[in-house]
């Protein structure tokens, strides 16, 4: 067990500046209070935001490329404390060591990405229609971008958001969970600590904003913030949506997913085994991507149910526990509430249930006030009610299946459309899977949690059309000028043949 205090105070040696009694940081690991802190006052973002706008008017001037010398030496920042900053993404979140340290790899991962997208930034040339006219597209720095996280990656989101954020011009303020603020002070205080050495003023380019959902309205209404990215549940998602719209602002959302494993006749157990379980019980079911239903073909659905159950089991027996263990498999949840949440999903589904393997509370001895569970699987009959909900728990659900359309029938069946599965080695279910799945990651043999930076990341319907880290997505974070330049001699034509001849 690292000496909490120690880790605190080595990566945010400021923290002091902070104390307050507006927001009190437990860790879900054993319940005990990380620190108390100090929310941001209304008067305090007013001016984090006129700060951010300042910044914009210098930082959008300097070279895509020097902007991306920043991300890199931050990258290196990143590097250096990887194991300290993992520590603490670990004491605040109760994600397992081994995922804080993938958390912070992420984020060293997204700010390689972003150094290299600093010199292409690229926009079209385009055919113009009328003699001696250049026509192109040019994309330029948006303004300041509000980054509103979750608990669950309470890092690697931000740095998604940050790093790409920062290479196309735009400064940033962030507001993380109420649960997770003190990693994004650790994450602040590396970023300043970098902008310094850099020559810039790191505090007007990255700012947090500590608070609730008061802060988080404050910069989701405020016309000053052209971009509002945000990550959380739908129902966050449908109270922000409006309220940007309303104020011709972007919204870039990535809000509950409801993902689920189709595993056909043909598929390798080896392979598709592995793939549920890391997405059902890593990171004890509170991704995003983690699976909630596995859609299993009626010829083998005994023997995966078998299969699973069995390592539920074990599991459940050895391999929850303190996340900084380098043993545990399933921390815990967040905190009473998920625990609480995760009983009523599964009491809601009991009396459908053919069977119900774990779901209980674990190590409510030696940890009476934190939140750990045994992995739950459920298994359910073809006519099962849809489920419709996102449970942020280690709760899967297993479904039977007769044909494939009746399995992406009810795989497409929910209202979310993050990520997707399926498990085959039949080319044509494969593909099959890839066109008809309406969700923003659609894999085979490979599960649905676990996505790499350098895809673009995110999902349809309800989870609110957002895409945000690797491919293209860098053209959210900035506007997109089409301009036509004429330098011929000539009277200048006008488009479409019209003449105009005074
Ligand atoms: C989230 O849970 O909000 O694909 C993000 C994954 C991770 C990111 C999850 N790379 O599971």
């Amino acid at each position: 067990m690292p000496d909490r205090d120690a880790l605190l105070t080595s990566l945010i040696p400021d923290l002091d500046r902070h104390r307050g009694d507006d927001l009190v940081v437990r860790s879900p690991i054993d319940g005990k209070e990380l620190a108390r802190l100090r929310a941001d006052r209304p008067s305090e973002v007013d001016e984090k935001i006129g700060r951010a706008v300042f910044a914009f008017r210098t930082w959008r001037d300097v070279p895509a490329p020097r902007r991306g010398e920043l991300v890199r030496r931050f990258g290196e920042q990143l590097r250096k404390h990887k194991e300290s900053l993992a520590t603490l993404v670990t004491l605040e979140c109760g994600k397992i060591i081994e995922e804080g340290r993938g958390e912070v790899q992420e984020m060293i991962d997204i700010c390689d990405f972003a150094v290299g997208l600093s010199r292409q930034l690229y926009g079209l040339t385009i055919a113009s229609e009328r003699p001696n006219h250049v026509m192109q597209e040019n994309w330029l720095p948006l303004g300041p971008v509000a980054i509103i996280s979750a608990f669950n990656f309470p890092v690697a989101v931000w740095s998604w958001n940050s790093a790409l954020a920062l290479v196309c011009g735009d400064p940033c303020l962030w507001k993380p969970s109420e649960k997770t603020p003190l990693t994004a002070l650790a994450c602040q205080r590396l970023f300043e600590d970098t902008a310094s050495e850099f020559g810039v003023d790191g505090n007007g380019l990255s700012q947090v904003v500590l608070g609730t959902g008061e802060q988080g309205a404050m910069l989701v209404q405020d016309p000053r913030i052209p971009l509002v990215s945000a990550t959380g549940s739908c129902r966050m998602g449908q109270a922000i949506a409006p309220i940007v719209a309303a104020r011709f602002g972007r919204a870039l959302l990535e809000l509950g997913g409801n993902n689920a494993i189709i595993v056909t006749p043909s598929a390798d157990l080896d392979v598709a085994v592995p793939s549920i379980l890391f997405g059902s019980v890593g990171t004890a079911g509170q991704r995003c991507t983690s699976t909630r239903r596995v859609i299993a073909h009626r010829s083998i659905v005994d023997r995966l149910f078998a299969t699973l159950s069995g390592a539920y089991r074990q599991i459940g027996a050895s391999k929850v526990g303190d996340p900084l263990s380098p043993s545990t498999l399933v921390g815990p949840l967040i905190d009473q509430a998920a625990y609480e949440m995760m009983q009523t999903a599964i009491e809601r589904i009991r009396p459908e249930a053919l069977e119900i393997v774990g779901g209980d509370r674990a190590l409510a001895d030696t940890y009476p006030d934190a939140a750990y569970v045994h992995p739950c699987l459920v298994r359910l009959g073809a006519n099962s009610k849809t489920l419709d909900d996102e449970t942020f728990a280690p709760l899967t659900y297993v479904i039977p299946y007769d044909t494939l359309e009746e399995a992406i029938e009810i795989h497409n069946s929910v209202p979310q459309g993050l990520s997707s599965a399926i498990m085959t080695t039949d080319l044509r279910e494969a593909e099959a899977f890839k066109r008809y799945s309406d969700c923003g990651i659609a894999n085979v043999n490979i599960g649905t949690s676990g996505a790499e930076i350098g895809g673009a990341f995110g999902g349809e319907k309800e989870t609110g059309g957002g895409r945000e880290s690797g491919s293209d997505s860098w053209k959210a974070y900035m506007r997109r000028q089409t301009s036509t330049t004429f330098f011929g001699r000539e009277k200048p034509a006008l488009a479409q043949g019209i003449t105009f001849d005074v």
